[in-house]
């Protein structure tokens, strides 16, 4: 890895100083051959890395070594690497541990094995319930003309409570929080309805699934008899199952937090801090069972301190995801430019750097989205996904990243 990322410095003329061998692998998400963001895209934003997903295999199917070397050879064909698996779905019975789920941790485990004999030894996944990540409005104009992703509270809890007429969702929320609900979906027209409800089932990009309204509500009731303590538990017979395995074959297991981080349609969260994580790792204290460290997602709660959680579980961060958030006391936040919004960006790849030192590693990253902007609000682009925003965080974050280098000498 080091030799590549010499001659990768080489190549883009980065001089040569102290301790820069050590700097974050620079990378982007590719979604497969029908992303409108050609690899050569990526390649062009100054990334060596890309991080991708066999999405066209069914959630919970083994990933065949043919079709893992076929995505590799489409990605190493313009020189760049397959630098981490973004995700390898965990089955929704896993979660819920229904009849058969067994079978589905063995998939999961033939996966893990598949992708580390053909040389790709860093997976991402979560474990939330039913929805991967979720947003209210993909199109959210900010001050700059720009287009962000948001998470509005009101119109979230509009659809559950009109839309989805979810049983007994009433006793989730306080009656300020219905009112509001109440005030922002009568200001709704059929169209808008028809599109909140679409950009919260019917999946953003790169989500494990997507559903029909009935489908949508038949899943959730899956989750009726689960609680937080019992998906915890779910979670961690999971990891028991496949870190050892993983372990063997050298590969280290990531699992990315809870977005939003806080419960929604009464559904169980349970990686959304510190104390969600130190049960992770007191259960299954192996350093390959790691951390996608999402800013973006810790980043919505005011308590979770960034800088202070990549200190504490520096030596398990395998992947990072850097993007900042910016929230409000309603429970509503929009995606910032990645410098702005509630995230002290240069705090937290501060102790990146310093973890990645203390470590002697290069640890892949992300620009976790990106707004829509420029050229591309001319474009079909997948939210969050575009090319020019996600170049403008990299660029940033980058930038960010040579300072405190520098400032280290
Ligand atoms: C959204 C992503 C998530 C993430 C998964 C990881 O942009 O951060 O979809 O990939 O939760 O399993």
């Amino acid at each position: 890895m080091l030799g590549s990322l010499k001659k990768y410095m080489e190549a883009i003329n980065f001089p040569s100083y102290g301790n820069t061998q050590y700097r974050m692998e620079q990378t982007m998400r590719w979604y497969g051959p029908k992303d409108p963001v050609s690899l050569s895209d990526i390649k062009q934003a100054g990334c060596s890395g890309v991080v991708s997903a066999l999405h066209h295999i069914p959630n919970g199917e083994v990933w065949s070594k043919e079709a893992i070397i076929e995505r590799i050879r489409l990605i190493e064909t313009v020189g760049l690497k397959w630098s981490v698996v973004e995700s390898v779905p965990v089955h929704e019975s896993i979660k819920t541990q229904s009849p058969g789920f067994e079978k589905y941790i063995q998939n999961y485990q033939e996966t893990i094995k598949n992708l580390a004999a053909c040389g790709i030894k860093n997976i991402t996944y979560n474990f939330m319930p039913v929805l991967d990540w979720t947003r209210t409005d993909l199109y959210y104009e900010v001050a700059d003309g720009s287009k962000a992703l948001r998470f509005e509270m009101a119109a979230f809890v509009a659809f559950d409570l009109f839309i989805l007429e979810r049983k007994d969702a009433y006793l989730d929320y306080d009656a300020e929080t219905i009112q509001r609900a109440e005030a922002r979906f009568a200001l709704m027209d059929e169209a808008e309805k028809l599109l909140l409800q679409k950009n919260i089932i019917a999946g953003l990009p790169g989500s494990e699934e997507s559903f029909t309204l009935q489908k949508f509500q038949e899943a959730l009731d899956a989750y009726k008899n689960i609680d937080r303590n019992k998906l915890q538990s779910h979670l961690i017979h999971f990891l028991q199952a496949i870190i050892p395995i993983a372990e063997s074959v050298g590969v280290v297991m990531s699992i990315h937090p809870d977005d939003p981080p806080f419960s929604i349609l009464g559904l169980p969260r349970v990686i959304s801090n510190a104390n969600d994580i130190n049960t992770l790792i007191n259960a299954v204290p192996s350093i390959h069972n790691g951390l996608c460290f999402c800013t973006g997602s810790f980043g919505v709660i005011a308590s979770n301190n960034l800088p202070e959680m990549v200190k504490q579980f520096a030596n398990r961060i395998h992947f990072i995801h850097l993007r900042s958030t910016k929230r409000n006391e309603l429970g509503d936040f929009f995606e910032d430019n990645h410098l702005e919004g509630d995230v002290d960006m240069y705090a937290v790849i501060k102790e990146l750097v310093e973890a990645m030192k203390a470590r002697k590693v290069c640890i892949p990253v992300r620009p976790d989205h990106g707004h829509q902007m420029l050229d591309d609000l001319k474009k079909h682009t997948n939210p969050g996904y575009s090319a020019i925003g996600r170049l403008r965080g990299l660029a940033e974050i980058r930038g960010v990243e040579l300072g405190v280098l520098r400032s280290l000498k």
